[in-house]
Order: structure tokens, then C-alpha cells, then sequence
């Protein structure tokens, strides 16, 4: 403390006020540029009061490392969830092993009836559907579990089981009542009827609250009228059962003004007025079910609102927050595939009088391979435990996993067709499939572009609540002597370049400067973020390329946690496979830190910032040309 104050003279307070003062204003103040108006919305909620989070990832952004969640790496199962996970993961990797044909599935473009009839009886329509609903009942880390099997064997199934129950149906597990949980999950679970999510549509993809379906309530309000179209829905063709999303209009009591708000309902195709179109033609995944769904003046019962009348954008929020982490699952559960492949083939494969794996080019490759994976399977149990442990703070983690194994699985098995040469292109090999069923993985579930945004903005809108909270503490510091000292002394320290110490609690001592180079990092990517929100203000929602690099960094940040936390477990454990994790966790951690500081430096050097205008221009040069713009060097 005594140190801490002494800094905080080393910046008077005057200085304090006078150098934080006016930027901070200009966080609270209006845009003085015009903006869309969803821009402004986000602007307003720059200005949200800050709530506190357990989250690390959150926590970042105001450079704080908060290792609740992620210190030691959890572990939620007890042994009576061990042994129901150890009777089931034997049989279902059997069953896929003997039962699926995914070269079938893909060539059929459906998943047969007998792997249907297999899967449910497996129960694997409702794994976590509770027992007394019909369901597995499995938390979300046993899931995990399985879901990775289902990733390792067909990503087709994967997506008919995962639209069925990760989104279809998962809004009534999370947020239904007991009379729409009693009514629907049984036959969902049971996999008698089949669910879908039905939100986006021709003109709102990633823009989710801006979909034009619309459900209007009869004068008694006995019911809703839903006329609307949606498109690309998963088991679109195939559900019996939809959670679909509409505009209502509802009234604000306060106001007495009425304005359309999304709301989810509950829509059974035997409600009348649903049909579909013909299964879509796709690159990717195609076993499973892609359809535009239709509704026409279909009668909803009022008592099939999901989630309250207006509350629908947060609900298919959630239901998207809570289903992320199953991609990072099914998608490590890819990479072991297209891993173990490679391997095979680089310790059997002689080239130039060697084995291929003795060279550096191959075992660079595959060494970077495993790491993507460690990093992958990590963050998918690292929140799969979080959320079991009953954390709600895990929304911007969620995002993270799924961008990053979404990526990892494409280049993890980009270079294991590159290791295999010829084979690896070869259809028979089996990875030509997995490469174009990987690729809707970037795009779907929100894209990866859209997520980076969101980490960015909600840590920027969290940072920025605790800056006013700083301004605010300002106006009256005899009362706040404590959060000023602090926040005074972050800065000071920073103002006469004192790097943090950044030790971070619990990371192996063999794994210590990995550490500090982490904890150092969070400290910087603070101060960045810190830096934006005080140069930008509130217009820090239009800049993209800025918020691009926070988010890159951001989840560098995360993974590099994520792994020390794990490998330090199985240090501390003696693992039989530490020492193999602790150098995964070693070069994760120093090659991510360096990408952390290209990004953060990024942020703010001229070139970057010159370059950034320059690609706007050049992009916009294209897009008004409608065409490439430079002329052929041939002139012809
Ligand atoms: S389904 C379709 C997927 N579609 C999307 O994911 C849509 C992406 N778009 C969005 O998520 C939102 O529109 C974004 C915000 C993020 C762009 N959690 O003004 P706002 C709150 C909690 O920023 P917008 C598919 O692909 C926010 O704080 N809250 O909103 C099938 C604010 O609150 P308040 C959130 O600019 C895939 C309010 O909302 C979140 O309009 C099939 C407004 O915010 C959030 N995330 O948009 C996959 N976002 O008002 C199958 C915003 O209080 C599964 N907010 O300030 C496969 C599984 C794996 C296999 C399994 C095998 C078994």
C-alpha cells in the first residue's frame, strides 16, 4: 500500500484528472458524427453501469488478471459422473466406429435411418435433457465428452444431433417453464421428433435483431399469428418442433408507446402453416438437413412464448452463449482425426532414404498441430467446467473457443493433407470430406468476424464502466481514497514505464516465466484497451480493424491461460504426459506473447494506423469499381 501511494504521487492527482478528465468525457458524451442507429445503440452501451464479473477474459480489458475460473483448471465431475461418462464413451465410439458410414452419409447427403434409430437408442437426442424428462441428463463436460467422439467421426451427424439439441431445443431446457419443459423435451429427447432454431433469415444474418419475421397477438390474447420466412435452418426440413423468433409488438407500461420486439416461441410444425424447402445444396456437412422454413399465418398458443413477451434477442443469445463451447468440443475431437492421420502416414512414409517425420518441415507442422489442439480441447473443458460449476460469466470465453477451434480444425487439417502430399488430397483418405465440412464452422453460429467484434466491444464496454467508475470516484476523493490509490497507481506505474511483475497465482513453477510473460501481457493489453477507449470514446464501435486486433489478442491472451492452467495441473499431478504439455504450454505462451505485442503495437502505430486507411480506401476502390482496379500488366 505504501508503494502504491507513493506511485500515485509520482502522478499528482491533479495530473490524474487533468490527463483522464477530458477523454473520459468523451466516453460519456454523444457522437458528434452521425452514426447507423445500431451503432448508436452500441455507443449508449458503452454506457452501461458496470456489473462485476468472474470472467478472466472480461477482466483483461481492464488489465486485471482474475483467475477464479481458470486457476487451478477445473474439474467438475464426481465419480459417480466418471463412471456414467466411462459406459458410454466406449459404446458410441463403437457405434460410430461400426455403425456410421460418414463417406455414406456425405454421398447420400443424409444420415441413414438405421444410424438415426441408433443414435436414439443411445439416447443421443437428449444428453442433457434431465433423466425424468426422458433425457442422458448430462452436465455440460459430459457432453463434451461425447459430442468430441461425434466430431472425430462425422461432422454431418454432428450438426443433425447439434441443431437438434445445442440450439433447437436447448432454449427450452434453459429457458422454458416446467409446463413447456414436461410438454416438449421428452419427444425431442427421445428423438421422435426432431428440433430446429429457427432466427436468421434473408435479410438478417449476422444483424440477428433485425429479422422482419413477425408474430402479431388476437385480441383476446389467446395466441400469436406468425407470418414470416427463415432461411438455412438446420433440420429445417426434418423438425417437428422449431424455436423461432419474431417481432411483437410490445407496449412499455411506463410510456404507453408500443414498439416491435423480438420474442422466441415455441412452433410446432402441426400448428399449421409451416412448410419447408428442398434440402439445400451445400459444400459441407451435407448429411445433415439445411432447408428454408416458411410460416403462413401459423396460430401459436400464447402459453408457447419462450423466455417472456420481448425478451427473444436475449434468449437466442443464450441459447447460442450456452451451445459455443460444443464446437470447441466436436471440433478437438476432428482434429485428433485428421492428427492421428498425419502421424500414421509421416512414421510410415520414407522420402530421400528417412522417414518423413525426421525432418524439421514435418515436425514443425505437426508440432504446431498438436499445440492448436491442446489449446482447443483445453478452452472446450475449461468452459464446459465453468458453466457446470454454475458460472454465468463465460459468454465472451464461449465466443473465443469457438472462433479458435473453428480455425485450428481448418489448419490442423489443411496440414495434415499437406503432410500426406497426394494421399492426403486423395477422396479415400477420408480428409477431403472433413476440410469442406469444416468450413460452415467459421460461418455458422455466429462468424468468426462477428464474435471477434463482440469480445472486443463487451470487454471495451466493461473497461470503459470501470473507468467511469474512476471519473466518478474523481469527483469526490476523500470518499474513494482506495479505488482512486489503485487505479492511480496502475497508471503511474505505467506513466514511468514500470512493467507489472505480472506473477499469476498457481502456475507451476516450471512453467513460471510463462507465466510472467502472460501476466505482463494482460497488463498491456489493459493499458491498450484503456488507450482506445480514451482516444475513440464511444466512436470505438466503428473501428473495426482496431477492435479485429484487440479481439486476436484477446483470445492469444485467453489461450495462453487456458493452457498454463491445464499443463500446470498435470505438472502438479505428474501426468504421465506433462513434460510433453509443459512444452506445449511453453511455446504456445512465448510465441502467443509476440503476437500480442505486433497486435497491441498495431493499435497504435502510425504505419498501421496509415495502413488501415489505405486497405479502407483500396476495399473501397474495388467495391466502387465492382471489380478489381488495377490493369492487367498485358494491357489486354
Ligand atoms: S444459428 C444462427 C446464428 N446467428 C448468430 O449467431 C447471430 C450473430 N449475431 C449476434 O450474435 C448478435 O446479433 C450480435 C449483437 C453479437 C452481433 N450474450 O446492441 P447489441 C446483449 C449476451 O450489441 P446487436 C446457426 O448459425 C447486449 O449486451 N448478451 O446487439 C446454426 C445488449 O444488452 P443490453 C448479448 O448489435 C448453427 C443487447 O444484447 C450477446 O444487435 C448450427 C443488444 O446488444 C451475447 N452473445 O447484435 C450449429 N450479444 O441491451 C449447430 C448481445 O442489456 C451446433 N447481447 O445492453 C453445433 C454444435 C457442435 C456439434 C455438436 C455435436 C453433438
Amino acid at each position: 500500500m505504501m508503494r502504491s501511494t507513493k506511485l500515485l504521487f509520482a502522478l499528482p492527482r491533479s495530473g490524474l484528472v487533468k490527463e483522464y478528465a477530458p477523454a473520459l468525457t468523451r466516453l460519456q458524451s454523444t457522437s458528434a458524427q452521425p452514426a447507423a442507429a445500431n451503432s448508436k445503440r452500441k455507443e449508449r452501451a458503452m454506457n452501461k453501469a458496470v456489473k462485476p464479473s468472474k470472467s478472466f477474459v472480461m477482466n483483461m480489458f481492464r488489465g486485471a488478471t482474475v483467475t477464479e475460473q481458470v486457476i487451478p483448471y477445473p474439474n467438475v465431475l464426481t465419480e459417480e459422473q466418471v463412471e456414467t461418462l466411462e459406459m458410454l464413451v466406449d459404446p458410441t465410439e463403437k457405434f460410430f466406429q461400426e455403425c456410421n458410414d460418414a463417406a455414406k452419409n456425405d454421398s447420400l447427403e443424409k444420415v441413414d435411418e438405421d444410424t438415426l434409430q441408433g443414435l436414439r437408442e443411445m439416447g443421443a437426442f437428449g444428453l442433457q435433457v434431465p433423466a425424468d424428462l426422458g433425457g442422458v441428463g448430462l452436465n455440460n463436460t459430459q457432453y463434451a465428452r461425447l459430442v468430441e467422439i461425434v466430431g472425430s467421426h462425422d461432422l454431418g451427424v454432428g450438426i443433425t444431433l447439434g441443431a437438434h439439441q445445442s440450439i433447437g431445443f436447448k432454449g427450452i431446457l434453459i429457458a422454458g417453464n416446467p409446463e413447456q419443459k414436461a410438454k416438449y423435451l421428452p419427444k425431442v429427447a427421445s428423438g421422435e421428433q426432431f428440433a430446429a432454431f429457427a432466427l436468421t433469415e434473408p435479410t438478417s444474418g449476422s444483424d440477428a435483431g433485425s429479422i422482419r419475421s413477425r408474430a402479431v397477438p388476437s385480441e383476446d390474447g389467446s395466441h400469436y399469428i406468425l407470418n414470416g420466412s427463415k432461411i438455412w435452418i438446420s433440420n429445417g426440413g426434418l423438425a417437428e418442433v422449431f424455436t423461432v423468433f419474431a417481432q411483437t409488438p410490445v407496449t412499455d407500461p411506463k410510456t404507453g408507446t408500443t414498439r416491435d420486439k423480438v420474442t422466441a416461441f415455441i412452433v410446432e410444425r402441426s400448428f399449421g402453416g409451416v412448410s419447408h424447402g428442398p434440402p439445400e445444396k451445400k459444400m459441407g456437412i451435407k448429411a445433415s438437413n439445411t432447408a428454408e422454413v416458411y410460416f403462413e399465418d401459423t396460430k401459436i398458443p400464447a402459453e408457447n412464448v419462450l423466455g417472456g413477451v420481448g425478451n427473444g434477442f436475449k434468449v437466442a443469445m443464450e441459447i447460442l452463449n450456452n451451445g459455443r463451447f460444443g464446437m470447441a468440443a466436436a471440433l478437438s475431437g476432428t482434429m485428433r482425426y485428421s492428427i492421428k492421420k498425419a502421424v500414421d502416414f509421416a512414421t510410415a512414409r520414407t522420402q530421400f532414404g528417412r522417414r518423413i517425420d525426421t525432418y524439421g518441415a514435418i515436425q514443425e507442422k505437426l508440432a504446431r498441430m498438436a499445440m492448436l489442439h491442446y489449446v482447443t480441447e483445453s478452452m472446450a473443458y475449461m468452459i464446459s467446467s465453468n458453466m457446470d460449476a454454475g458460472s454465468k460469466d463465460y459468454h465472451l470465453e464461449a465466443a473465443i473457443s469457438k472462433c479458435f477451434a473453428s480455425e485450428a480444425a481448418w489448419t490442423v487439417t489443411d496440414e495434415a493433407i499437406q503432410v500426406m502430399g497426394g494421399m492426403g488430397f486423395m477422396k479415400d483418405t477420408g480428409l477431403e470430406r472433413v476440410m469442406r465440412d469444416l468450413r460452415i464452422f467459421r460461418i455458422f453460429e455466429g462468424t468468426n468476424d462477428i464474435l471477434r467484434l463482440f469480445v472486443a466491444l463487451t470487454g471495451l464496454q466493461f473497461a470503459g464502466g470501470h473507468l467511469r467508475e474512476l471519473q466518478q470516484a474523481l469527483k469526490n476523493p476523500a470518499a474513494n481514497m482506495g479505488l482512486i490509490v489503485d487505479e492511480g497507481a496502475k497508471r503511474a506505474k505505467r506513466a514511468i514505464g514500470f512493467t507489472d511483475t505480472g506473477k499469476i497465482e498457481g502456475v507451476h513453477p516450471n512453467l513460471k516465466d510463462s507465466g510472467l510473460l502472460l501476466g505482463r501481457a494482460v497488463a498491456a493489453f489493459g493499458a491498450s484497451a484503456e488507450g482506445l477507449l480514451l482516444k475513440h470514446g464511444k466512436q470505438i464501435v466503428e473501428q473495426q480493424f482496431l477492435l479485429n486486433r484487440l479481439a486476436n489478442a484477446a483470445m492469444d491472451l485467453y489461450s495462453s491461460m487456458v493452457v498454463l492452467s491445464r499443463a500446470s495441473r498435470s505438472l502438479s499431478t505428474n501426468l504421465s504426459s506433462c513434460t510433453h504439455e509443459e512444452k506445449i504450454a511453453r511455446v504456445w505462451v512465448n510465441e502467443a506473447s509476440d503476437r500480442i505485442q505486433l497486435n497491441l503495437t498495431a493499435m497504435r502505430s502510425a504505419t498501421s494506423i496509415s495502413n488501415f486507411e489505405d486497405l479502407a480506401s483500396i476495399s473501397k476502390d474495388l467495391c466502387e469499381n465492382g471489380d478489381i482496379v488495377a490493369q492487367r500488366p498485358l494491357g489486354i
